[in-house]
């Protein structure tokens, strides 16, 4: 795990690092799912494969057992979240996985996709904040499978995360996990190009 950049706001810190989101100790990992909390691919896998130790599918029943008891339905919308317990993911520290979903761009990039994507971003926000939790971390919500062009979701992060910045009562750092080597670059840039770095 290695720390890109930090930001210190005058109450909270905000990390970019490079490394795998189910190794990063935080009080909560958020989750790049899908609206059925079907944990197939990309991140979600990771999650569930790691908080159950190589049975995903027992944590996609897990976290459709909590959908149906926390949201009422069988699916989330933008802006919904839910909490699954850590199971395994307890050893290093994480007390919960907050599931978000985010808009699925396919290569586009709009206003309405935008505001799907910072009602993702800052659900996870305010539940943890709620929650009394000190720290999260967050994987590119969209940037993967969803196809959501990656500068454009960072920048969308970093815009939310300000925004929020200024109500936050209880949580103290907040980071954004960059997965692969090349997308490392990327995300520096547009930190630097917003003026955060
Ligand atoms: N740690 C941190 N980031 C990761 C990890 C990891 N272990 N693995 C991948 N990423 P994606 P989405 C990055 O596809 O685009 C799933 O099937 C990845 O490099 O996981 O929101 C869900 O169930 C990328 O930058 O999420 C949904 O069906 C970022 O995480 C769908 O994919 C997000 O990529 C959601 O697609």
């Amino acid at each position: 795990m290695k720390v890109l950049k930090e930001v210190n706001l005058d109450n909270i810190k905000f990390k970019l690092v490079h490394g795998d989101i189910t190794a990063y100790r935080a009080d909560a990992i958020v989750n790049a799912a899908n609206k059925y909390l079907e944990h197939g691919g990309g991140v979600a896998l990771a999650i569930a494969k790691a908080a159950t130790e190589g049975n995903p599918d027992e944590y996609t029943r897990l976290s459709k057992e909590e959908l149906k008891k926390q949201i009422g339905k069988n699916f989330i919308e933008h802006g919904e979240v839910v909490l699954t317990p850590p199971l395994a993911l307890g050893k290093i520290g994480i007390k919960y996985v907050i599931h978000t979903v985010g808009p699925r761009c396919d290569g586009d990039w709009n206003t309405e996709l935008k505001e799907k994507l910072k009602k993702a971003i800052e659900a996870p926000l305010r539940k943890a904040d709620e929650l009394g939790l000190k720290s999260i971390a967050f994987p590119v919500i969209s940037a993967g499978i969803y196809g959501c062009p990656y500068e454009r979701v960072i920048e969308t992060f970093l815009e939310v995360f300000c925004k929020f910045s200024t109500i936050v009562k209880n949580l103290e750092e907040v980071s954004l996990v960059v997965y692969s080597e090349e997308d490392v670059n990327k995300a520096v840039s547009v930190m630097e190009k917003i003026g955060l770095a």
